[in-house]
């Protein structure tokens, strides 16, 4: 074992990045505090049957209150970097374009911290809050919210410049599009492909149009995008499986990676989808594909897929093998998925440098008063951290790691019912406590610095 340890260890070079990673909606709370507007998330929990147990965000981790406390935890653990997102909710508050002095101070007294803590700052311009009243004029279906996503990054990058390490325009605009707008189980709620596949291009506009005020307005900084991902395994050998284990990794994966690096959107697609496919305006393909200093991943678990033709939405099927390990999500613990993921990607893209900006697993966590046994989870980490390392070795261009997350927190649709944290929240009394998964992971950072 310490053999593997050793020989693991030392593809994390003195400059690898480990980090923990947290988004505003889901830990601050605070929702009606210092003068913060509704975002389609507010909205959407606040409608029936959309969250587990109703959970909403009006009180969250109370991190807008607890913010010093969280980031010791950040000191304490040992890491180099912390990826957060800011809320456009509490920077642009109204149609107006009002900028929020308190909104914009909030977030600097944490880059202060994590500075005099000498943690760099990863901070995530949209992690799916959308302001509501952008969403009253048509939200991401609106090409003019890409144009009022721009402006918020120019407000956000001129205010901050290179205090910020590294700016991420989207976090998972999969999640924004497919999940919000396809599966209808994220804000908005909605049920259309076309309608998916449109907000999925004008995101990536947005994307688009705020690199080059990003650049402009930090130049030391970097700036990229966030894509979760993960490979489609096909369920069996048959003809049948093995084209709708294509199919969904084009739809899920190269419809996001695919027009950022080669500036067009995958054949099969069109060819599948031809009267679903977005509007295009001339020139869009270009801007969407400026290049990138890095790419980030949010890496779960992979997809083994099976051919269904009853299946009307998407003509296939994901199962989980039946001998598979898996987390409280239901997803299946895959850390080869991984290697196999950035490997894969590699040969197939010209690919900038890779972060692995989530990586982490939901489990049944409770605390009496004594540790928070998360073995499963110090397992999963542990693994995902070797498959970063073997990839590496094999080529990959990996320059960090964050785990998904510092703390439990509100996990969308699950609400409160999922804890994915390195540190247990007590919602109640909004005591954190350190998880197994938290030593485990500090161990992990200081040898890998120690060797
Ligand atoms: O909690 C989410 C996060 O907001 C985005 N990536 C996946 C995580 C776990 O589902």
């Amino acid at each position: 074992m310490k053999m593997q340890d050793d020989r693991n260890l030392s593809s994390f070079k003195s400059t690898f990045v480990f980090g923990t990673a947290t988004a505003a909606f889901q830990i601050e709370g605070a929702a009606n505090e210092d003068g913060r507007v509704d975002s389609i998330w507010d909205r959407f929990c606040a409608e029936p049957n959309n969250i587990v147990n109703g959970d909403d965000g009006l009180v969250a981790c109370d991190h807008y209150h607890l913010w010093e406390k969280d980031l010791q935890k950040l000191k304490d653990l040992g890491v180099d970097a912390y990826r957060f997102s800011m809320a456009w909710t509490r920077i642009i508050t109204s149609t107006e374009k009002e900028i929020s002095q308190t909104g914009l101070d909030f977030y600097q007294q944490i880059i202060d911290r994590l500075h005099f803590y000498q943690i760099k700052p990863f901070v995530t311009l949209y992690h799916w809050d959308l302001p509501q009243y952008l969403q009253e004029q048509g939200g991401w279906l609106n090409r003019d919210t890409a144009y009022q996503f721009a402006k918020y990054a120019d407000v956000v990058s001129s205010h901050f410049g290179n205090q910020i390490h590294t700016y991420t325009t989207f976090n998972e605009p999969w999640c924004s599009a497919m999940l919000g707008y396809l599966h209808g189980i994220h804000a908005p709620g909605i049920k259309d492909r076309k309608q998916a596949l449109q907000v999925a291009h004008i995101i990536l506009l947005a994307h688009g149009l705020a690199m080059p005020l990003l650049r402009r307005n930090a130049p030391m900084a970097q700036h990229g995008i966030v894509l979760n991902m993960g490979p489609y395994d096909a369920a069996s050998l048959s003809e049948q499986d093995q084209l709708a284990a294509e199919l969904a990794e084009s739809e899920n994966n190269d419809w996001f990676i695919q027009p950022l690096l080669e500036g067009c959107y995958p054949a099969l697609i069109q060819e599948i989808y031809p009267d679903e496919l977005p509007d295009i305006e001339s020139g869009d393909m270009d801007i969407i594909s400026a290049p990138n200093d890095y790419l980030g991943i949010n890496y779960y678990t992979r997809q083994v897929i099976c051919h269904n033709p009853s299946n009307v939405t998407f003509t296939y099927d994901s199962v989980t093998p039946e001998e598979a390990e898996v987390t409280a999500m239901g997803w299946e613990v895959y850390p080869a998925g991984l290697t196999q993921l950035l490997v894969n990607l590699n040969k197939r893209y010209e690919m900038p440098p890779v972060y692995i900006t989530e990586n982490g697993m939901a489990s049944d966590d409770d605390y009496d008063e004594v540790l928070v046994n998360d073995n499963q989870r110090v397992k999963y980490l542990r693994e995902h951290l070797y498959a970063v390392a073997d990839a590496i070795e094999a080529g990959v261009d990996v320059r960090g790691y964050f785990a998904w997350s510092l703390l439990d927190n509100f996990e969308w649709s699950e609400g409160y019912s999922k804890r994915f944290g390195l540190y247990y929240v007590d919602y109640v009394t909004q005591e954190r406590v350190p998880k197994l998964s938290a030593h485990f992971y500090k161990d992990f950072i200081r040898r890998a610095r120690s060797r």
